[in-house]
């Protein structure tokens, strides 16, 4: 079993996607075990983005994310991260084919809606940057059997 960290960026907030995009992992079928709206603090956001310090983009794109409220989740599955990374579509909106979250509703590099966790790694680091062990759900023990 797998957890990946997945945020709307506030793009995808101030254009009414949140519903949707939840609704996409629930049909495919991944389980939602934590789910939170914020404002992110620059300090959490320059330690989420931590990797892309040195990038010439890495200012504009911390300003981004803490310009108004995000929505942070993270959702479970087996090979959640990849499955989630394909759902996403690539970060270049050349790229991003339609039928995936980016592809069907953006064009924009910098403003591309939303993040998820790339690797293992990633992905453990930034679900305990983001959430407390107490604000996720352990989906068997509370909801049901995985199958
Ligand atoms: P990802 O979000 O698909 O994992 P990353 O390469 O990790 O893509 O980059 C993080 C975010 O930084 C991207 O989602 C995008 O919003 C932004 N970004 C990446 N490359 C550029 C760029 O060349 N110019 C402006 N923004 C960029
Ligand atoms: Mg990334």
């Amino acid at each position: 079993m797998e957890r990946t960290f997945i945020m709307i960026k506030p793009d995808g907030v101030q254009r009414g996607l949140i519903g949707d995009i939840i609704s996409r992992f629930e049909n495919r079928g991944l389980k939602l075990v934590g789910a939170k709206f914020l404002q992110v603090p620059s300090q959490l956001a320059e330690d989420h983005y931590a990797e892309h310090r040195e990038r010439p983009f890495f200012g504009e794109l911390v300003t981004f994310i803490t310009s108004s409220p995000v929505f942070a989740m993270v959702w479970e599955a087996p090979n959640a991260i990849s499955i989630a990374r394909s759902m996403m579509g690539k970060t270049n909106p050349v790229d991003s084919l339609p039928g995936t979250i980016r592809g069907d509703y953006g064009i924009s590099l910098g403003m591309n809606i939303i993040h998820g966790s790339d690797s293992a790694e990633s992905a453990a680091r930034e679900i305990a940057m983001w959430f407390t062990q107490n604000e996720l759900t352990m989906y068997e023990q509370t909801i049901g059997k995985w199958i």
